[in-house]
């Protein structure tokens, strides 16, 4: 009798244990916020009032996008390469940020990539190094200047316009 207990409440145990783990699965690496038409919001290091996509990496372990491709066209036959000659620039940290400008400025460092952003509607597609693996993208319409869409913190599936956006932080 003693023994069927033992086997009920493990396997009663296994379960909680199965489910605590489906709640706290992490989403890994995310596009998390971009601004599709930058008048006055926020200039790169540079001063020039670009593109941005920001990048959040909801994992416990640093990421580097080093050899990773960005992209704003579906079955894009040339997507972007970043860089792999700098992982100080191009890893995350687990909960951090980071944004890569669509200026087409490459010589501004490597998180300034060749794909710019169209006001009117395009996408945002983050691929591994396999050049295949989408490993986050979003379909965006219209935009207005200088206003962002980004994920709600409290809700990561649902994606909202921010009238402050905040490149490298948290949205809100
Ligand atoms: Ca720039
Ligand atoms: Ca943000």
């Amino acid at each position: 009798m003693r023994k069927y207990v033992l086997i009920i409440s493990s396997l009663f145990l296994f379960s909680c244990e199965e489910e605590d783990i489906q709640e706290n699965t992490s989403m890994g690496l995310i596009i998390n916020e971009f601004l599709a038409s930058n008048d006055s919001c926020c200039p790169d290091s540079f001063g020039d009032y670009d593109d941005w996509v920001e990048l959040y990496n909801d994992s416990n372990d640093p990421i580097d996008i080093g050899g990773m491709y960005f992209t704003d066209t579906q079955n894009d036959d040339n997507p972007y390469q970043i860089p792999l000659t700098s992982p100080d620039k191009t890893t995350i940290q687990p909960g951090g940020y980071l944004v890569i400008w669509c200026d087409d400025d490459q010589e501004q460092g490597p998180l300034h990539i060749s794909k710019k952003l169209k006001k009117g509607g395009e996408s945002v597609i983050l691929l591994s190094s396999d050049k295949t693996t989408v490993i986050d993208s979003y379909i965006f319409e219209g935009q207005t200047t200088d206003i962002s869409m980004g994920r709600n913190s409290n809700n990561f599936s649902e994606w909202i316009f921010f009238d402050s956006p905040s490149p490298g932080l948290k949205n809100n």
